[in-house]
């Protein structure tokens, strides 16, 4: 147990809710024939501590003005983020096996004219860095209280158009905007470090004049205590954690291992998923 906020946070409820978060996607991805799996373990952690301690929404009524609003910038890992909004009350768990089928609301990649939920569209990585600098502008605009969560991949961080919205939002003050970048150190087709070294992201982002910090990002109560931290800070300039994670984290068939970037997710893998998150229904947990 930590204790930040006043607020007892339950180290266990949120290891589940990330157990949940994980099995429930894989049961998406193994409906549609396969997905992003590696990138989806590796934010389970982030999704469960947004969603069950750390961000405003009320799921019967998703648009309501104002809120919290995430973008989840690498959009190909959708599936997860859908997870983390059945389980939080926005639409039926059943709705999961829809995943990117015909007349579907859940499209592999985040779509916000379809979804419940989704305060942003995204898939073509980088552009979700802009977008959500510019609600968090909105937001100040508009004196609006509330944060605006953005999460990048580490390979998307390859892209420029991250690092112009890194200029522009320490140029404008977004202390509105908390970003986690999932560090997981594989991208595509191999290792990020290998494709393009980014030496210490933390550090890059800290020279650009951004509040940062990396921390583990499978650790809930890291992950949370971070979170609270930022979402504290009014100190003019936008906050950047650096979640260090592993790819394909928490389910054994895939953590740590290669060419899990996409894959077929078969009834077999299906199958042994199953037992292995039985403990993610533990009823003594409340
Ligand atoms: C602009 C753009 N280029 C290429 C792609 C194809 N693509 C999808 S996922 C991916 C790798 C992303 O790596 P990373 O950000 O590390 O994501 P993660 O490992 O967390 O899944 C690429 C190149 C894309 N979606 N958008």
């Amino acid at each position: 147990m930590i204790f930040i906020m006043e607020k007892e946070i339950d180290r266990k409820k949120l290891e589940l809710l990330a157990a949940r978060i994980r099995l429930e996607s894989i049961r998406a991805m193994h409906a549609s024939g396969g997905g992003h799996v590696g990138g989806c373990m590796s934010i389970a952690e982030v999704l469960a501590v947004l969603y069950g301690g750390i961000m405003h929404y009320n799921p019967e009524n998703p648009k309501a003005e104002p809120r919290d609003k995430l973008v989840l910038s690498k959009g190909h890992c959708g599936p997860a983020l859908y997870a983390a909004l059945a389980l939080s009350g926005f639409f039926p768990l059943e709705e999961l096996l829809t995943l990117n089928k015909n007349g579907t609301r859940l499209p592999s990649h985040c779509d916000m004219r379809k979804t419940p939920g989704i305060d942003m569209t995204t898939g073509s990585l980088g552009q979700g860095a802009s977008t959500a600098a510019g609600l968090a502008l909105g937001k100040k605009m508009k004196s609006e209280p509330g944060n605006v969560f953005l999460i990048l991949g580490d390979g998307e961080c390859d892209e420029g158009q991250v690092w112009e919205m890194v200029m522009f939002a320490k140029q404008r003050r977004l202390d509105n905007l908390i970003t986690f970048v999932d560090l997981n150190h594989q991208q595509l087709d191999g290792y990020t470090e290998d494709i393009c070294s980014m030496g210490g992201l933390c550090g890059r982002f800290t020279s650009f004049g951004w509040e940062s910090c990396i921390i583990n990002g499978n650790d809930v109560c890291a992950v949370y205590d971070a979170a609270a931290k930022a979402v504290l800070r009014h100190s003019g300039s936008p906050s950047c954690i650096v979640l260090d994670t592993v790819k394909g984290k928490g389910w054994s068939l895939t953590e740590g291992k290669t060419g899990i970037h996409h894959m077929a997710v078969t009834d077999g893998m299906m199958a042994e998923a199953e037992k292995e998150f039985a403990f993610a229904f533990d009823k003594s947990v409340t």
